[in-house]
């Protein structure tokens, strides 16, 4: 390099630090913007980004960090797609010497030695707020709320958790009821599709809750499409809070966002590095994250970063 290069933006020791990440796919604004938080950071940090688009496939996953082992990377990262099924191959990385960070989505394994941290939000608490809202606006029903749920991926940690945690809060109250739960794959498109089946088989729905934004706005078509107002005739929860499900909730089709945030790219580059200087980190990185009302949506939505 010449010596004006590589000033600022090349690890220090003179040796370029490797990352390869094995990410989920490309299935929601959200993972989009998760995608660029990463490619943006890596560079920013002068860091060797080996990038990987598993399709939201475990099995291709598996086969990128496999690949990453036999490049020798420095440190490989990922967002697993599914919770399970995970021991095998990060024992494989572990006998390699190589350190695997997890960020996004949690792994189930018993052996917490197979990776340094876990950087993301945590996803419990998230579906917890989403049920919290819905109790407090329905604490005088005298009547029964009939709520058909969108669930995100089948297996991944945020599918899991936002079903719990919101299952958990609402249980305070009798009258709110889940009446159809099925999964729309965190997708527009999917999301669409499973509450145009909703809306056929229930005549009597009164609130949606989907586990991300894009599922949301493709409920959203269905809904508008059968002649119902989104926001009003059903009343709508989602998570995420990306720019599109900002714009809805604003507009007052999605009554209330439970934000998850997807810039994880500093705070990853942050673990590896130090991870690489051999120095302890944290087994738990938790992101902070708020919530947004229509109202509150209105105000955020300009200054909005993804
Ligand atoms: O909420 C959803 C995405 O794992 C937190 O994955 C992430 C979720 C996010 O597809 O939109």
């Amino acid at each position: 390099a010449s010596p004006s290069a590589g000033a600022s933006s090349e690890a220090p020791a003179g040796k370029t630090i490797t990352l390869g990440f094995a990410q989920v796919g490309a299935e929601s604004g959200w993972r989009t913007a998760n995608t660029k938080s990463i490619q943006d950071s890596a560079k920013n940090a002068g860091f060797e980004l080996k990038f990987s688009d598993a399709q939201q496939k475990q099995e291709n996953q598996i086969k990128a960090i496999r690949s990453f082992i036999q490049q020798k990377v420095d440190v490989i990262a990922f967002s697993p797609v599914v919770e399970s099924g995970w021991d095998t191959v990060l024992k494989e990385a572990k006998d390699a010497g190589i350190p695997v960070i997890l960020t996004d989505r949690a792994v189930d394994s018993k052996d917490t030695t197979l990776y340094k941290t876990f950087i993301g939000s945590d996803f419990v608490e998230e579906g917890k707020k989403a049920g919290q809202w819905l109790v407090d606006k329905y604490k005088d029903a005298s009547e029964d709320v009939n709520i058909v749920e969108l669930q995100g991926t089948t297996g991944s940690a945020p599918a899991n958790d936002r079903k719990a945690g919101f299952q958990e809060v609402i249980a305070s109250n009798p009258h709110l009821k889940i009446i159809a739960s099925q999964t729309g794959d965190f997708t527009r498109a999917k999301g669409k599709e499973v509450m145009q089946a909703f809306l056929k088989a229930h005549k009597d729905i009164d609130v949606l809750y989907a586990h991300n934004d894009d599922m949301a706005l493709g409920a959203i078509q269905a809904i508008e499409a059968a002649g119902l107002k989104p926001g009003e005739d059903i009343v709508i929860i989602s998570v995420d809070a990306v720019k599109d499900g900002m714009t809805a909730a604003s507009e007052g089709k999605i009554n209330f966002i439970v934000e998850c945030n997807p810039l994880l790219g500093p705070q990853l580059m942050e673990a590896v590095q130090a991870v690489v200087d051999g120095k302890e980190i944290e087994p738990r990185i938790v992101t902070k994250e708020t919530t947004f009302t229509s109202e509150q949506a209105k105000e955020a939505l300009p200054s909005r970063e993804y």
